[in-house]
């Protein structure tokens, strides 16, 4: 096995026209110093110190280790980093069969990267619930579109006035011409602020910086002037580099959205486990990321214990993401998710908040209500909430597919 301190190890799901041992030597050739046939080796040749090699293979599973000599990446160069474990292999024409399914890092690489700058504990304690330890409760201003700014921040100090710890953009608004960065940020802050003085309670506004690296600075300098609390980035549209870049800048705690995720971690055969993904958020200092859910609407991750592992793991000393679970949530889901996460989740609701027969104020209760009553064990038919009883009449207690 590899020696960890020298090389990254990419595990991989490979098949193809030849046994998997055959297979893991191309895609380590293809990936570092080789091609499909043999050229002459110089005598100047570097080629010794940088070949990937196969630290091991599983048949049963189908898998393949690949370690990567460290000297072969540059020590802060993600798009590079990503061309190298994560690039020509997939298009192989002798595989029919190729998923990157996790990655591990020696120290010498990781220490070029800043990690959290928050982590489940600072995220905790900027909301106040370090002593409670209860999962955090968010939503997603809805609809996704629609709103301008005035309308975005009444909608999101209602929720706020409910009782949530977290409101977020949705992952598609960003700064069109008819909701404007600069100026929703300013209302939905100074909305937050009046509904804090109402409740005596913070809540995070995760403002949806998504853009190119260059301009996720520019967006941060507009909104920092209005004080915010969070900050929003779509890590695969924007890339890794754009979340490093706003992780070196930002004094806030980073939500991570996915979206994108889907066209590379579901396909079976072909793509890029959601572990990788959480592994490179962590590095690169995201503080809380989608991962998917145990009852939404999206599709079920297939191995969440292993995603919530990668999440909170001691990866080198890293601060822990918080996981969000997300996706088609409404109350009665929450005992669902809290039963596969454990309290450390940031639960959202966009619809299954807004969505409530009476607003989004009783929406929002009913849903951190439901989160209290599970965090505490409590059945939520018992509670003594309208708001949520009418949230369970509304939407029952099963998982739903997506209503129409
Ligand atoms: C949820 C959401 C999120 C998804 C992303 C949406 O809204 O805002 O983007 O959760 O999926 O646009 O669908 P609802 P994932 O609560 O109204 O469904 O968390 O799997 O990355
Ligand atoms: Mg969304």
């Amino acid at each position: 096995m590899v020696n960890p301190r020298d090389a990254v190890v990419a595990t991989y799901r490979l098949a193809g026209d030849f046994p998997l041992e055959e297979s893991a030597r191309v895609v380590a050739m293809e990936q570092s110093t080789g091609t499909w046939t043999p050229v002459e080796k110089r005598a100047d040749s570097l080629e010794e110190r940088l070949a990937a090699w196969v630290d091991g293979t599983d048949a049963a599973a189908g898998t393949a280790r690949i370690a990567f000599p460290l000297e072969i990446f540059e020590s802060d160069n993600l798009p590079g980093f990503l061309s190298i474990v994560a690039g020509n292999l997939f298009g192989l024409g002798s595989l029919r069969r190729a998923r990157l399914l996790d990655l591990e890092f020696p120290d010498a690489f990781v220490r070029h990267y800043p990690g959290p700058a928050f982590g489940i504990a600072g995220v905790r304690k900027a909301v106040g619930t370090t002593s409670s330890g209860r999962p955090h409760g968010g939503t997603i201003v809805k609809p996704k579109v629609g709103l301008d700014p005035k309308g975005t921040a009444a909608r999101a100090k209602e929720a706020a006035l409910g009782g949530v710890d977290l409101i977020k953009d949705d992952e598609t608004l960003t700064d069109q011409g008819f909701c404007p960065l600069d100026e929703r940020a300013r209302l939905v802050l100074e909305a937050l602020d009046q509904a804090r003085e109402e409740t005596g309670k913070p809540c995070l506004y995760a403002v949806n910086l998504t853009a190119s690296a260059a301009d996720v600075l520019d967006r941060w300098d507009t909104v920092r002037q209005y004080g915010p609390n969070c900050v929003m980035i779509d890590f695969l549209t924007a890339g890794l580099d754009a979340l490093v870049r706003l992780r070196n800048a930002v004094d806030v705690p980073i939500h991570v959205h996915r979206t994108m995720h889907g066209a590379l971690t579901r396909a079976a055969d072909f793509g890029i486990d959601m572990r990788a993904w959480v592994r490179l958020v962590r590095l690169c200092g995201g503080d809380q990321l989608h991962i998917g859910s145990a009852s939404g609407k999206m599709d079920r991750p297939d191995d969440l214990p292993g995603l919530l592992s990668a999440c909170r793991d001691g990866l080198h000393g890293l601060r822990p993401l918080f996981p969000v679970s997300s996706g088609g949530l409404h109350p009665a889901s929450v005992p669902h998710e809290v039963a596969a996460f454990g309290s450390d989740v940031v639960l959202q609701a966009g619809g299954g908040i807004h969505g409530h027969p009476d607003g989004s104020v009783a929406g929002a209760r009913a849903f951190m209500r439901a989160i209290d009553a599970a965090h505490a064990g409590r059945r939520l038919e018992d509670e003594d909430s309208p708001e949520l009883r009418v949230a369970l009449k509304e939407w029952g207690d099963e998982t739903y597919a997506y209503q129409t």
